[in-house]
């Protein structure tokens, strides 16, 4: 599939949110660059543990699998199951629902905070997960609110925003990104009840900290079923960020209004904090030019479940949920500035074999042989990957265990008109045998592109 797409470019206006964008533009062009340590000679063919490499490059935001969105949808689906079928305000479906995301959080290394707070004679809970590093004077800020209403699970409002961040911040340990600014990203509890959560977490936070906070990006219904590309208009710069990335995707948006002081960004707007954010539509109704640019269906409500039963794990677009996920990941990436960190080290097994993948055709696969590695794989297999290709969203990408079993890496993304797969992946192979043949299995599912497997490793 050939895409032009121009450069994201956050020009600065004016303001912190200048200054915040300003790094932001400064980054952009920095993220052009790339800075590669020395090249250690590897074996041309898979043979047995290489030297580790040490490579550092301007990192740019990786692919997120909608599948893993969906994961975090589907495990918080069965907590409102489990839990009287909801996930709100005190209830045993919101804390369910925040020791979830918690313990993902945890696994990955962030420094998570439950703060606690009572509102409506219940007891609520905000978490709070800061990505260790970075610039803590200058931090990005993405939040989301992990309740839902009595009458339902809340997958759409606001399971689709909470897991589409949870999965970007596991993607920034994924990558071992390490942002120039300090990462940090808030669940909040009592929206629903009028933003109590965020609002409790700003009434407490000292007016010192506040000012290191460059921008907070809030994202409330982000895979609504009949969906709209809504951007929040608040600051121009924030603004005008998203408008780019979805440009870029030739996505046409408008910028929201129903939302004014109807979700979490609320509380920072009113202290001064630049806010931005994503909406994919609620009860309103999609007009026929909507529809026109959109696609769905006009004459019916953006979500037809909004505050309902119905708002389960069926009542989502997987298309807006995933493209309002990577939109969240080039935001936090280009705000943050960064690079990702050197590749994992420990006994590396390298094949250097060029693959040609056919355009629109079958799978191919590049073998590597393990030998000399006693016992199972780790279950946070390192698999290092670089493939060449003019657009990377056409590729889907497996790993084959010795055992046979596959481990979707990458899906293919139309929506992701990016250059190259460079990547590393963790996976959990802790079933698997180390010794044996692994292979990297590709696929191109749409025409035009072409590319290859320049290489790929595995690190034990
Ligand atoms: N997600 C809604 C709040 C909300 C945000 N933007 C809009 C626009 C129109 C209706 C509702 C909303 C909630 O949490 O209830
Ligand atoms: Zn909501
Ligand atoms: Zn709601």
């Amino acid at each position: 599939m050939l895409e032009l797409t121009g450069p994201l470019d956050g020009s600065a206006r004016r303001g912190r949110a200048a200054a915040f964008l300003a790094t932001g533009a400064a980054l952009t062009a920095a993220l052009l660059a790339v800075a590669s340590g020395p090249a250690l000679a590897v074996p041309t063919a898979a043979t047995g543990p290489a030297a580790a490499h040490t490579t550092r490059t301007k990192a740019d935001a990786p692919s997120i699998p909608v599948a893993n969105v969906k994961a975090h949808l589907n495990q918080l689906q069965s907590i409102a199951n489990a839990n009287g079928g909801n996930r709100a305000h005190g209830r045993s479906g919101y804390k369910a629902s925040l020791d979830y995301v918690k313990g993902k959080l945890d696994a990955a290394g962030f420094t998570t905070t439950v703060q606690q707070f009572t509102t409506s004679g219940a007891t609520g809970y905000n978490l709070i997960a800061d990505w260790p590093g970075g610039d803590t004077n200058h931090v990005v800020f993405a939040g989301s609110h992990l309740d839902s209403v009595n009458a339902g699970p809340g997958i759409n409002d606001n399971g689709s925003g909470s897991a589409g961040i949870l999965e970007v911040a596991l993607a920034v340990s994924r990558e071992g990104y390490k942002p120039d600014k300090h990462l940090r990203f808030g669940w909040w509890g009592a929206e629903e009840l009028g933003m109590r959560g965020s609002q409790y977490y700003v009434n407490n936070l000292p007016s010192a900290e506040r000012s290191k906070i460059d921008g907070y990006l809030n994202f409330d219904m982000i895979g609504s079923p009949n969906p709209g590309y809504y951007v929040y208009g608040y600051d121009a710069n924030l603004q005008s960020l998203f408008e780019d990335w979805f440009t870029a995707k030739n996505i046409a948006t408008e910028v929201d209004h129903e939302g004014d002081g109807r979700s979490d960004h609320a509380p920072f707007q009113n202290v001064g904090i630049p806010v931005g954010g994503l909406f994919s539509g609620a009860d309103y109704i999609k007009t026929a030019e909507q529809a026109q640019k959109w696609g769905g269906t006009a004459g019916q409500a953006f979500d037809a479940c909004y505050h309902r039963s119905c708002d389960t794990y069926a009542n989502l677009d997987d298309t807006a949920l995933g493209t309002n996920t990577a939109a969240i990941a080039g935001a936090v990436w280009k705000l943050s500035g960064g690079s990702s960190t050197t590749p994992p080290s420990g006994t590396v097994f390298e094949s250097r074999t060029r693959v040609n993948i056919p355009d629109a055709g079958a799978a191919v696969e590049s073998p590597i042989a393990v030998t000399g590695i006693t016992g199972k794989a780790p279950a946070a297999l390192k698999v290092t990957v670089d493939i060449k290709h003019t657009y990377r969203g056409d590729l889907a990408v497996d790993l084959v265990g010795p055992s046979g079993r596959t481990y979707r890496l990458k899906d293919a993304d139309s929506g992701d008109s990016a250059a190259d797969v460079n990547t590393t992946f963790t996976v959990d192979a802790a079933t698997e045998s180390a010794n044996g043949t692994w292979k990297l299995r590709v696929q191109d599912v749409a025409p035009q592109d072409v590319g290859y497997v320049a290489g790929w490793k595995l690190t034990f």
